[in-house]
């Protein structure tokens, strides 16, 4: 055997064991171009278990209460140290628009965009009128559900079981709104097709009633959040919005960056942008309009100081492989027969609650 032959095989058997080194760090994975964290490999990954970006796995649905705990009382102080303006003080803030580009850079930009007349004045009465009739229902029969001290806040949950003028809302019939149409092809866009509802209620904000502490609307998600909302809460506005009426307060922009990025996680400075301009505004809109809002920008109900009632009608969407459910809702517990049988096949699908899966998977196909 010639000298360097023995040379040779050591280094075509050292060549050998990194290039399977290499195959086993690839095995599972397609052997596409990617970005990662040269420092981590299965070894290391595997020794350190199951773990979640945040470090806290074992309460991980809790996350964004642990980050918004930061925000605990700050919008009644603000609100009573008058630092919240009216949305239209500030000329760049969404307006009440009917044009889709408009809509949809609205909604890019600040986290939510208004359809303007998205109710023509009939609508908007039709609806108005069974939500009080319905509340005072709930009221005379000790069911009404109280949501601010003294009696300044009312809500009627689960409409979609509660009127037909509910339902073809809530499915963007044109004979209940007459741009449904176009918010049910905004909120398409949002969460593409096939989005259900997690809930449809009516919120009654008296003088003096509606104030929430700030949120998102995704916040039952453990983060860390995907580029992308999960689902998307709609207002659809009876009455007159503004700071004084109880409008929706947010902080326009707290939802992404430019780069896509979602802003909230868990080393977020919300605080910071309640802080920087426009910050923590109330939504100024007339009735008939409806709010569409991206679940991970940062609002809450808003403090009515004006005489009067704020009324409207708050529905949750989310994408479609989200369980269709919302703290407020037990919608889809108990169906009567008799509103199953009115139900369309969309407001089944939204609400998860189809019988059967008109396409089962091939073990199930006879
Ligand atoms: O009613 C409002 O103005 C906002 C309510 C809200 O944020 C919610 O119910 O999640
Ligand atoms: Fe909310």
């Amino acid at each position: 055997m010639p000298a360097d032959t023995e040379a040779t095989i050591a280094r075509l058997q050292a060549e050998n064991a990194t290039l399977r080194a290499e195959l086993e760090q690839l095995r599972g994975f397609p052997a596409v171009a990617f970005e990662d964290d040269d420092d981590r490999t299965w070894e290391t990954e595997m020794a350190a278990g199951i773990t979640y970006a945040d470090g806290v796995s074992h309460a991980s649905a809790r996350s964004s209460g642990r980050v918004l705990k930061h925000l605990a009382g700050l919008s009644g102080a603000r609100g009573d140290a008058g630092q919240i303006r009216d949305s239209s003080e500030f000329e760049y803030l969404p307006k009440p628009s009917s044009e889709k580009a408009q809509l949809e850079a609205d909604f890019v930009r600040w986290g939510y965009c208004l359809v303007e007349d998205a109710m023509s004045p009939e609508q908007v009465k039709a609806q108005l009128d069974r939500l009080i009739e319905q509340a005072e229902a709930e009221r005379s029969d000790d069911k009404a559900i109280v949501t601010s001290g003294h009696n300044t806040g009312q809500l009627v949950n689960n409409l979609v079981l509660k009127g037909q003028v509910f339902r073809d809302a809530v499915e963007f019939a044109e004979s209940a709104a007459q741009k449904g149409p176009l918010v049910d092809e905004l909120l398409t866009k949002i969460m593409g097709k096939g989005f259900g509802l997690g809930c449809a209620h009516g919120a009654i904000v008296h003088q003096g009633g509606g104030l929430q502490e700030l949120h998102i609307d995704q916040g039952s998600v453990p983060m860390p959040y995907p580029p992308f909302p999960f689902g998307s809460l709609i207002i659809w506005c009876y009455s007159d919005f503004s700071l004084a009426n109880g409008g929706t307060y947010i902080v326009p922009g707290s939802h992404r960056s430019a780069g896509g990025a979602t802003s909230f996680h868990s080393g977020s400075d919300l605080v910071a942008m309640l802080d920087t301009e426009p910050g923590l505004v109330a939504i100024c809109a007339p009735p008939g309009t409806c709010i569409v809002t991206d679940t991970r920008v940062l609002h809450c109900g808003g403090k009515r100081t004006a005489p009067g009632t704020r009324y409207a009608m708050r529905c949750h969407y989310n994408r479609h492989y989200i369980r269709a459910l919302h703290e407020h809702s037990q919608a889809n517990l108990h169906v009567p027969d008799g509103i199953y049988e009115v139900l369309s096949d969309r407001l089944k699908h939204m609400m998860g609650i189809t019988l059967n899966n008109p396409d089962p998977v091939r073990e199930m196909k006879r």
